[in-house]
């Protein structure tokens, strides 16, 4: 894991501390950088986005034809389990919602699991994804992604604990029965809130 927890400074008033700052959390103003292993190098050339599984037609997205899909731009809070939180963060991408609009799912899936570079997996309720503000984003901060920060695409799930929010991402399997991704196995809370601090299993 890379970096540490990255809080300091000056918290905010405590009436946004109370209604957007979870139990626990810190505020910071830096963007700390928290993963496994090391950052992929990635040629867009050999680059696809895959949806497989309990779907009725496997698809294959180039970079190109994500780009062309409808725009979202949300403004969010983040929450890294290990205690940093940061206020109005700006993600640009395709809503899951709308994304999952172009894939016919078979009846029984439920459940997501979240692909990414080098055997990284989270995995989602399709209901949570379904939410306004959850994204496959490739830009932060009106700017593409930083390739530490996810470039070329990373999931973003704010109302989950930010490991949730996996970073090059290049899958999404549709599955009936949940699977635990690598934090989870490693002890985090599969639910993940954090309003209700389910940080570890
Ligand atoms: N592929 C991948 N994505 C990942 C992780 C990881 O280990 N691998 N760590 C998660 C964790 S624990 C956090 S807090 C966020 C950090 O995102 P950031 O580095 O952009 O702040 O990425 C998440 N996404
Ligand atoms: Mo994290």
């Amino acid at each position: 894991m890379t970096s540490g927890t990255g809080a300091s400074g000056s918290q905010p008033p405590a009436s946004i501390l109370r209604e957007r700052v979870p139990p626990g959390q810190k505020v910071t103003d830096k963007f700390p950088v928290l993963h496994y292993g090391s950052v992929p190098a990635i040629d867009l050339a050999n680059w696809d986005f895959r949806v497989f599984g309990l779907v009725e037609e496997p698809v294959r997205y180039t970079y190109e034809q994500l780009l062309v899909m409808p725009r979202h731009r949300i403004v969010a809070d983040v929450h890294c389990v290990t205690g940093w939180s940061k206020l109005d963060t700006v993600w640009t991408g395709i809503r899951f919602r709308d994304f999952v609009a172009g894939i016919r799912l078979r009846p029984q899936a439920r459940f997501v699991i979240v692909h990414a570079e080098a055997g990284f997996t989270t995995s989602l309720p399709i209901p949570v994804l379904m939410d306004d503000d959850v994204l496959l984003a490739y830009e932060y901060d009106d700017a593409p992604l930083t390739p530490e920060h996810g470039w070329p695409l990373r999931l973003v799930v704010p109302k989950k604990y930010f490991w949730k929010s996996a970073k090059w991402i290049r899958g999404f399997e549709f599955v009936a029965e949940d699977r635990l991704g690598f934090w989870e196995r490693n002890g985090y809370n599969n639910e993940a809130d954090p309003w209700k601090e389910q940080r570890y299993a």
